[in-house]
């Protein structure tokens, strides 16, 4: 029997071959992530993953913007945009899953960032902060009301998937050594102020799994 009510989902994000070591948008250490993911997901009822998923010469791409180098910013018509080094293009070895990630228990994946103009970290709304993912319907339709998340990156994905969470109303909980971070001109400690002030629950997987 797991440990969590029904009512509490565990969403994975973004734990793919491009954000690890070796990939083309790697974040440190990012690999030291599906471990401790792993060892969560038995205790959920309801696991849903996220996968970025862009077609090729998606608009976060600095390749397509003459001049523009990785990371740096742009302006988008839905505000400003960091631009990405190409990565996760839609079904290339970089897009998949890390291979150690227990993907079985997962009954819902959800690919965002497929709009070859909108970039699209959270897994609830794409950049524009308005076009739904469909996600949060689902997991009112199967009546969750809080979402522990961890995976990729810390302060990108994870963080505006946190924010949207509480903005449709639900509890969240981060688990802090279930994710790493891009660290980009202090993000890192940006994202942590920002999600305690949205009401977020950044936390140890200990605490959640003793
Ligand atoms: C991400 C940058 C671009 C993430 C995705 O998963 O945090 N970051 N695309
Ligand atoms: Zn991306």
């Amino acid at each position: 029997m797991p440990p969590y009510p029904e009512d509490t989902a565990f969403l994975i994000v973004d734990v793919q071959r491009d954000f690890c070591p070796g990939g083309a948008l790697a974040v440190a250490d990012g690999d030291a992530v599906v471990p401790v993911v792993n060892r969560l997901a038995p205790h959920f009822r309801t696991v849903v993953l996220t996968q970025d998923w862009h077609p090729p010469g998606h608009a976060s791409f600095a390749s397509g913007h003459p001049g523009a180098t990785p990371f740096s910013m742009t302006d988008m018509p839905y505000g400003p945009q960091v631009l990405w080094p190409d990565h996760c293009v839609q079904g290339t070895p970089g897009a998949a899953f890390h291979p150690d990630l227990d993907t079985a228990r997962a009954q819902m994946i959800v690919r965002k960032g497929f709009h070859p103009g909108i970039d699209s970290y959270s897994a609830f709304f794409e950049n524009d902060h308005t076009t739904p993912t469909g996600l949060a319907g689902y997991l009112s339709d199967r009546g969750v009301r809080h979402v522990v998340i961890a995976g990729l990156a810390f302060d990108f994905c994870v963080l505006w998937s946190a924010l949207d969470a509480r903005k449709v109303g639900l509890a969240v909980t981060v688990v802090e050594d279930g994710c790493r971070a891009i660290d980009l001109d202090g993000s890192l400690d940006a994202a942590m102020d920002r999600m305690r002030e949205a009401g977020v629950t950044v936390t140890g997987a200990d605490a959640l799994a003793a």
